[in-house]
């Protein structure tokens, strides 16, 4: 069975490594000529925990070869960026691209399974663009009625990925899956294809339903982390401890609060809520109200920031933590590198940033002189004003006597001491 993955990102390249280790021939395709030749040598141009192992044994085995082009196969994934442009609208121009490039290399009987987070009916889209680009193959429209395959059709089902950063190798096999094929022998098709290395359960259903199961998932979690972004918004004003709040309450055995933080980030859950408020602008008002909680959190840091600032002249701050969230090397969309690129420069003599994860300054912030990258020791012995804005590790290891005397702002209730409680 030979598999082509369109995109070796973060979903892309651990799906065909590992499917590459459970025998399947793979060909990795990407737009990057970079990005290929770093796996060609068994290497990684992504973070991700054990990543590199899986890897180099997928590429020393010889199941695994990178390519810009894609060729004939039995299975084709599409694992591309879906992002969202300024006007939150969703762009699927890369997905769009990658089925242009496949188009050519299809025979009857090839499964495409799209895994990239995808607004509702962009599977439908997929079988349009198809059946213009190669008229000569059969390829089905949606329908949920069960009936058997056509002679020489293709199969086509969306089967979104949901594994957390930092935990991918282990929830791409372990997690339920959920297949939605543009028909139901699609579904069947892709159902089967998934058995060979997924453990976890795998639920069926229809394109649609999957594509709005994966966007739902998402937005749940962006309207509960908003209701923790607002309580501590509430509580600031009340001067009430948001964190022992939302410890208290969630002992009641059916309430089970987030936690708040300086807004949300990554690729997934600030981006996939807008898919449905492009949607259903109407109807989406709760999901799409969320969204803007957790914009104006980030906001409200920045102004906190430059407010606390004014109370001494030209402090030095420290900014802890760059990264989308914890422990990862991840900035897409990061609260925390929005929140020092915004924050007003002026009011401070030095800007010191301590991120672990990496080795110099994103782009947005380089070139500006007052900021620079320290490790957490330093930053701390220098800064008059501290700002926790990612909860690494490391930092719950700083004392109280570190931050004494200093202007502490902690987005994440790292330094609540003792942690425990
Ligand atoms: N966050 C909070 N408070 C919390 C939990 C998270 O402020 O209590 C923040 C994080 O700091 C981060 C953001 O939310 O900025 C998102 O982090 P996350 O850990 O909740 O999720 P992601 O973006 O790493 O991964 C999510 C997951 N979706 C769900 O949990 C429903 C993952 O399973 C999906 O596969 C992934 O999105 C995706 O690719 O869609």
């Amino acid at each position: 069975h030979k598999v082509v993955v369109a995109g070796l990102g973060y979903i892309g390249l651990p799906t065909a490594s590992l499917i590459a280790t459970k025998g399947f021939r793979v060909v990795g395709v990407d737009v990057s000529q970079r990005i290929v030749d770093t796996i060609n040598q068994g290497k990684i141009h992504i973070y991700e925990p054990d990543l590199d192992v899986l890897v180099r044994s997928a590429v020393n085995s010889g199941n695994l070869t990178a390519s810009m082009e894609p060729q004939e196969a039995d299975t084709f994934i599409i694992a591309v960026p879906t992002p969202i442009r300024e006007d939150h609208k969703s762009d699927i121009s890369a997905i769009e691209a990658a089925v242009h490039k496949i188009a050519p290399h299809l025979q009857p009987g090839n499964l495409i399974i799209l895994e990239s987070t995808s607004p509702v009916t962009t599977t439908d889209k997929i079988a349009d663009w198809l059946r213009e680009l190669r008229k000569d193959l059969i390829v089905p429209r949606f329908t949920t009625e069960p009936a058997e395959p056509q002679p020489g059709q293709i199969f086509l089902a969306h089967c979104p990925e949901r594994v957390l950063p930092g935990r991918i190798l282990k929830e791409l096999v372990d997690n339920t899956r959920i297949v939605g094929g543009i028909d139901p022998a699609s579904t069947r098709q892709a159902t089967e294809f998934y058995k060979a290395f997924v453990n976890g359960k795998i639920l069926s259903t229809n394109a649609r339903s999957a594509e709005m199961a994966k966007l739902t998932e998402n937005a749940f979690r962006d309207v509960n982390i908003a209701f923790a972004n607002e309580l501590s918004l509430i509580c600031d004003e009340l001067s009430i401890d948001v964190w022992e709040l939302i410890e208290l309450a969630n002992h009641h055995p059916r309430v089970s609060i987030l936690q708040p933080g300086p807004g949300v980030g990554g690729h997934c859950i600030a981006v996939d809520p807008w898919f449905i408020v492009e949607a259903a602008p109407k109807n989406a008002r709760l999901i799409r109200q969320a969204r803007e909680v957790n914009l104006y959190k980030t906001d409200y840091m920045v102004n906190r920031i430059n407010e606390l600032a004014g109370n001494v002249y030209q402090p030095t701050i420290a900014c802890l933590g760059l990264s989308f969230k914890a422990d990862i090397d991840d900035f897409r969309e990061s609260p925390a590198l929005d929140i020092v690129a915004r924050m007003d420069h002026n009011l401070f003599a030095r800007v010191l940033v301590v991120e672990p994860h990496c080795q110099k300054l994103p782009p947005i912030l380089a070139g500006n002189p007052k900021l620079e990258l320290t490790g957490l020791e330093q930053a701390l012995e220098q800064a008059d004003m501290v700002a926790l804005l990612v909860n690494h590790k490391p930092f719950y290891e700083v004392a109280p006597e570190q931050l004494a005397g200093k202007q502490v702002i902690d987005t994440r209730g790292v330094w609540r001491f003792p942690h425990n409680r």
